[in-house]
């Protein structure tokens, strides 16, 4: 796969060299190009926000250098590509659509800042490419750096060969859509520690009754903090 980065801050994707997605990109299963936005800006002071048409607080992206970055990144129409637009405005971000962008060959992420880029950069770019703006969840972040890390690191470690073990992969929260349930906690040795004792039952060896808690754990986790995610289904 190969995922590119529109920004104007790429120091942000230093991070990308580390863990798992560097090790994704030192063994070759993914390569990634980081490109600051403002190489496609023409004036002296590498302007790439303005004010905004209709009045409002903030600062717009420019068109421009955005039309331009496209331009090089994409020399023709590619249906095997998705253009990411990380905003609080996007669609939901969840583990069946991170399934789908890892089918894709090629991510491109739109980091915007300010109060957003104009609208018809995504129009343009929608001319070679899906467009998906994702969100995160209901907060706001200054801008689509970060959100793009996140999104890169959920789709990269589904990629084949990144993870060593993949049922870790599938034994985990909303890992295949359809447990639908939080993961239940996890303990490992000592069995005691400063006077916290693992629950018996996993020392016990009996693997149905270590399920049978684990499901319980599991829905009750879920009740607590996700009963949106209950809601749906029943138990
Ligand atoms: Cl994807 N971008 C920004 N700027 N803010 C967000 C977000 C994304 N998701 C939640 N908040």
């Amino acid at each position: 796969m190969r995922l590119d980065y529109l920004t104007i801050f790429p120091d942000y994707f230093d991070a990308l060299q580390l863990s798992l997605v560097g090790k994704a990109i030192a063994s070759g299963l993914i390569d990634v190009g980081v490109h600051d936005l403002r190489q496609w800006t023409r004036d002296p002071h590498r302007t790439v926000d303005d004010t905004p048409f209709g009045g409002g607080a903030g600062m717009v992206m420019k068109p421009e250098p955005w039309g331009e970055a496209i331009d090089a990144l994409l020399a023709e129409p590619d249906p095997t590509s998705v253009f990411v637009v990380p905003s609080p405005s996007g669609f939901p971000l969840q583990q069946g659509l991170v399934q789908e962008l890892a089918t894709y060959r090629r991510l491109v992420f739109a980091c915007g800042r300010y109060e957003g880029i104009d609208a018809r950069v995504m129009d343009y770019a929608a001319t070679k490419l899906r467009v998906l703006p994702l969100s995160l969840g209901d907060y706001v972040l200054n801008g689509g750096e970060v959100a793009a890390l996140a999104i890169t690191e959920a789709v990269v470690r589904l990629l084949p060969g990144v993870i060593g073990n993949p049922q870790s992969l599938s034994e985990e929260s909303f890992s295949d859509g359809t447990s639908g349930l939080l993961e239940y906690p996890m303990f490992t040795k000592p069995a005691s520690w400063r006077g916290l004792d693992v629950p018996a039952v996993l020392l016990s060896g009996h693997h149905g009754r270590v399920e049978q808690w684990r499901r319980e754990q599991s829905v009750a986790l879920t009740k607590a903090r996700r009963p949106d995610l209950i809601a749906q289904e029943q138990y």
